[in-house]
Order: C-alpha cells, then structure tokens, then sequence
C-alpha cells in the first residue's frame, strides 16, 4: 500500500540523573563527593533512503522513541549516553512540527535530528568548590523532545507524466525505464505512483508515473489530484494524449 502522509510521535531519550555520593574508605575521615553525571538522552533522527517510497510503515509505527540516558554512579561514574534512534524515511519526506517544516530530506542517506534528546544532569562531583566541600546536590536529566511530527511524501523525480486516465502513460513509463507497472485498458489502472529510472547517456533520470486526472479532480473527482504532490518538485511535466479515440 502507498502512503504518502502520516502523523507519528517522536520522543527523544531523557538525561539520566546525576547522583549523590561520597567517597567511602576505611583511613579517609571525610571521602570528597563522587557522584557521577547522567548520560545524554539520545537523539530521534531520520535518514532518507531510496529503498523507500511510502510512508506506509509510519501507519504501524506511531511512536518513535530514543533511549534514555542511565543515571550517573558512584565513584565518577558518567551514565551512558541514551542511543540514539535512527529512522528510516523516503527520500523526498518533508516532516512538520505543528504546520511549520522542521526538515526535508531530499538527499539519499542525508540525515537530520528531529528530536534533540535531554541532557544529563551534574553529580554532586561537578559541585564541589573551595567553599562548598560537602555538595548535598544533583541534577536531574532533562526531558527529551517530544512532539507529533507530521510526515508528508512528496517523490522526487525528474519527469512527472501527467494526461488523463487510459492515455498510456505507464505504457511509457515501461518502454522507457526499468519500471513494470500495471497497464490495462481502462481508466485508473493506476492507483498509486509508479517510479522508473531511464539510462540517459552516462545519466539516470527518475520519472513518476501518476494516476490520471480528470476534469474536476481539483474538486474530487475520479482520484482527486493529491497526486499531483508527488510532481510537484519534478524538474519537466510530460503530458500523454491519446491521439486517436477509438469508437
Ligand atoms: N494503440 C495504442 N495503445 C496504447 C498505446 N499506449 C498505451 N496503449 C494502450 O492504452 C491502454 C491504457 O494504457 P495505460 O498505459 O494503462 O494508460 P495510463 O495512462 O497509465 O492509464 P491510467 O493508469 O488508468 O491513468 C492500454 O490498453 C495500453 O495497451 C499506444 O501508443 N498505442
Ligand atoms: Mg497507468
């Protein structure tokens, strides 16, 4: 199934806690405080991929969380550092946090941090000063971000063939590229966009195959034209007309 929108909740990991603590050995009268930092929470981050071209996994996977950072321990021990939580998205996903976009990844295996994760918080190691020999005091972590990322696709390609339903546009699309899309006389053989990639010279070119649009389509009719989001960043429209109307 080809989806190209979806809502998804990323939580990035919470800072883990400093701690209390003080040095205890058997000849030191008053051991120095020890308590360790906590580690970062890590990071929610996606990568483009060009082994995807749906957001459909996003539908069974709504929530998105990195891992916390451990708390930190005695003797100067840092918590470990939550890991962080690489996603996988298409290339050409835009992500949005409340309306405004955070990101597009257009780039194969470009990656960018949606959410940052908390940071640790100090030991009472980190307090310790000249006046202040005995520090009572830790942080805690800090919460990671969190928030309803919203996940639009918009495929990335060089030509987008646009024409009515039944005009042979992915009979073009298979004559010229690698594609094998269905082809059949009848209006809206397809239903979702089919890519191709065409040898030109030493080059390849992508081309998106979109179902048909008919008059009206702006207002729903026949698959309405949200499809048309996936050509929108082509760089050329190819539109197919059938010449001859057979009757
Ligand atoms: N005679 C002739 N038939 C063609 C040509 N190109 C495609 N067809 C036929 O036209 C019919 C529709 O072709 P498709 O490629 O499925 O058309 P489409 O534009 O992708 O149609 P939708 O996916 O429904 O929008 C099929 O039966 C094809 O075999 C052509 O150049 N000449
Ligand atoms: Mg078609």
């Amino acid at each position: 199934m080809f989806v190209d929108v979806a809502k998804v909740f990323v939580k990035a990991g919470r800072g883990g806690d400093g701690i209390v603590s003080f040095r205890h050995e058997i000849y030191i009268d008053k051991g120095g405080p020890n308590g360790g930092d906590g580690g970062r929470g890590g990071d929610v981050i996606f990568k483009a991929t060009e082994n995807l071209n749906t957001l459909l996994d996003f539908r069974y996977k709504p929530e998105l969380k990195a891992e916390n950072g451990a708390n930190g321990g005695k003797q100067n021990k840092h918590g470990k550092s939550g890991e962080n939580l690489i996603v996988k998205v298409p290339v050409g996903t835009i992500v949005r946090r409340n309306g405004d976009i955070i990101a597009d990844l257009t780039e194969n295996n470009q990656e960018v941090v949606i959410a940052i994760g908390g940071r640790g918080g100090f030991g009472n190691a980190h307090f310790k000063s000249s006046v202040r020999q005995v520090p009572r005091i830790a942080e805690l972590g800090e919460p990671g971000e969190e928030f309803e990322a919203e996940l639009e696709l918009k495929l990335l390609a060089d030509v987008g063939l646009i024409g009515f339903p039944n005009a042979g546009k992915s009979t073009f699309l298979s004559v010229i590229s690698n594609a094998k899309p269905e082809i059949a006389n009848y209006e809206f053989t397809t239903l979702t966009p089919n890519l191709g990639v065409a040898d030109v010279d030493q080059d390849s070119i992508l081309i998106a195959d979109i179902p048909g649009l008919i008059e009206g389509a702006s207002k729903g009719k026949g698959l309405g034209d949200a499809f048309l989001r996936h050509v929108e960043r082509t760089a050329v429209f190819a539109f197919l007309f059938q010449l001859l109307q057979s009757c």
